[in-house]
């Protein structure tokens, strides 16, 4: 009994000792290593050692790994580089559905690679950073629909993007444009995005050539709806989901913040884009169709009588009125999982009509 403890002792030294001894040689072996990674000038007209030995080849071998790992990772990184300009994910046009069963859970679950409400292709990097801005009050369902079908949609078209609500708060009356202007300027202090989408909650994509992502021009993506027989609704509509790069938006000093109710506000973004001598492209008739989801008339959102004489001044008010003189307070701003939610006060009319 009385030797044991000895022992015991005895064989922890040794076993300390070893261990000490072990991480020397791991230090000295990692010195060498990193010795011979400096990179040492060759000296002119020498060739590379013929006999290297065995400790040799196994250093060659080892940097030949090193090389191919460090290139795999450039061709990784080179791989991630650019999205082709074609997807390969498209798959034109498809069936829509409007289950009303359908919850925000079951649309979560089938999006799980989006992430507050943002998304960003893990194969490669998107052409375009694509900030979505819908202009919302109390049109939840609708939301849930466009949500179901707008998360596919985009990751098909391999974008890195975001969906924005911009949700107004009070029943003041509705402000489509004003709401827009305070989505755009809030997204931009998340990130530096080079495409808006104007987009109503209540129309639906049916065909994913239908790109959302922005040109050399303005464009116009709704030339077609269900509720219109898919017709243009007039020569120069401008309304219902439209894409303006950053700079085409911030050149027309987005849009008017005056149109309170429904109509015009659409039209004197038209104006102001002609204004500066931009013009509105389209997509194809056939690939540029949208479902509407039925609705009525909103309350709170009656049809503004002021709209011909506002859209009369645009040639001058558009310096003025627009996102150089947009005030607002943000009630809060929301994270949720598929969208990010900004709750506004905009205010409301100057004046009753
Ligand atoms: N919006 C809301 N809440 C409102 C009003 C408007 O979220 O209370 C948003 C929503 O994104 C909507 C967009 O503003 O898609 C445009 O408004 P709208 O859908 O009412 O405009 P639209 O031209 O309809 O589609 C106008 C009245 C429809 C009458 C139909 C009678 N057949
Ligand atoms: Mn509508």
């Amino acid at each position: 009994m009385g030797l044991f403890p000895a022992m015991s002792k005895f064989t922890r030294k040794g076993k300390c000792l070893f261990l000490l001894l072990l991480c020397l040689c791991v230090v000295a072996w990692i010195a060498t290593l990193s010795n011979d990674d400096t990179v040492k000038p060759v000296p002119e007209g020498s060739n590379p050692p013929e006999d290297k030995g065995v400790e040799g080849f196994a250093k060659l071998e080892m940097e030949s790994e090193m090389m191919q790992s460090i290139e795999e990772r450039v061709e990784e990184q080179s791989a991630k580089e650019s999205c082709p300009e074609h997807s390969p994910l498209l798959r034109g046009a498809f069936k829509l559905s409007f289950d009303p069963s359908l919850t925000i859970g079951q649309v979560e679950s089938e999006n799980v690679e989006v992430v507050e409400g943002q998304y960003n292709p893990s194969d490669c990097t998107a052409r375009q950073s694509v900030a979505i801005l819908i202009p919302h009050r109390n049109r939840e369902k609708h939301l849930l629909y466009l949500l179901y079908h707008l998360h596919p949609f985009l990751q098909r078209q391999q974008l890195h993007y975001a969906i924005y609500v911009i949700h107004q708060a009070g029943d003041a009356t509705f402000n489509r444009a004003k709401l827009l202007n305070v989505g755009y300027l809030e997204a931009l202090k998340d990130h530096s995005w080079d495409c808006f989408i104007f987009h109503d909650v209540d129309l639906v994509p049916e065909n994913d050539h239908n790109l959302y992502m922005c040109e050399d021009q303005p464009k116009h993506l709704v030339v077609g709806r269900n509720s219109t027989g898919y017709k243009l609704r007039y020569k120069g509509y401008f309304g219902g989901v439209s894409a303006m790069t950053k700079d085409q938006f911030h050149k027309v000093n987005g849009f008017p913040n005056s149109y309170w109710g429904w109509g015009g506000e659409d039209d004197d973004l038209r104006i102001r884009v002609t204004l500066q001598k931009m013009s509105i492209i389209r997509p194809s008739p056939e690939v540029a169709r949208y479902t509407m989801i039925f609705h009525k008339r909103d309350s709170g959102n009656q049809i503004n009588k002021d709209r011909m004489q506002l859209l009369r001044r645009t040639h001058q008010a558009w310096k003025t009125d627009g996102l150089n003189s947009c005030s607002y307070k943000i009630l809060s701003v929301h994270r949720a999982p598929l969208f990010i939610n900004i709750t506004t006060d905009i205010g409301q009319p100057e004046h009753a009509h």
